[in-house]
């Protein structure tokens, strides 16, 4: 009777030992699963964690991607108010805003001023002009005197792209049409 006891003991200890390799591994299996879920885990709790990161998704721009201001030319002199504008773009498109299509986005068209912040939409002023239905030109009344233009792509949500898609800043010189404000014509 004992020996079959202890035959019964053996058998269960044996079973035990020839389960415990399985045991094992699928403890190890999820200790090692764990580490890598639990950071993701971990993020949304902390969000202000990353206080380095940039507030702002940037969506990235082509390399070769650029804009140009096809008319007027730099340092052009108009003899007028109204001054027609037109953007051109190369391996870029235009969409209009609010549309989330890769390698898109549309025209701001900057008045006086310097660049903007490129981690934050652009704002939106006298100065900085956006283009939401994707237009691709422009008639600007401009005072008398020298002004600077210069274009910005932004994506559906206005911010710029990574890296940022914009023109070459260009000055133009606005005078009076002849006839009007000859005193201002002079300047
Ligand atoms: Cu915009």
């Amino acid at each position: 009777m004992t020996t079959t006891r202890r035959l019964t003991a053996l058998a269960v200890i044996c079973t035990a030992l020839l389960a415990a390799p399985d045991i094992l591994q699928r403890a190890t299996a999820q200790q090692t699963d764990e580490p890598s879920e639990a950071p993701d885990h971990a993020m949304p709790s902390a969000p202000a964690a990353p206080a380095a990161a940039p507030a702002v998704h940037r969506l990235p721009a082509p390399p070769d991607a650029y804009v140009y201001i096809g008319w007027p030319n730099d340092g052009e002199v108009i003899r007028s108010n109204h001054i027609k504008i037109w953007f051109g773009t190369r391996n870029f498109g235009v969409a209009p805003a609010g549309t989330d299509v890769p390698n898109t986005g549309h025209h701001h068209l900057l008045i006086d001023t310097a660049l903007p912040p490129m981690d934050e939409p652009i704002p939106s002023d006298k100065r900085h002009v956006h283009f939401g239905r994707g237009q691709t030109e422009t008639t600007l009344d401009l005072p008398p005197g020298t002004h600077t233009l210069q274009l910005l792509m932004g994506d559906a949500h206005h911010i710029p792209h990574d890296p940022p898609v914009l023109s070459k800043r260009i000055t133009i010189r606005v005078m009076a049409e002849k006839g009007s404000e000859p005193a201002a014509a002079a300047n």
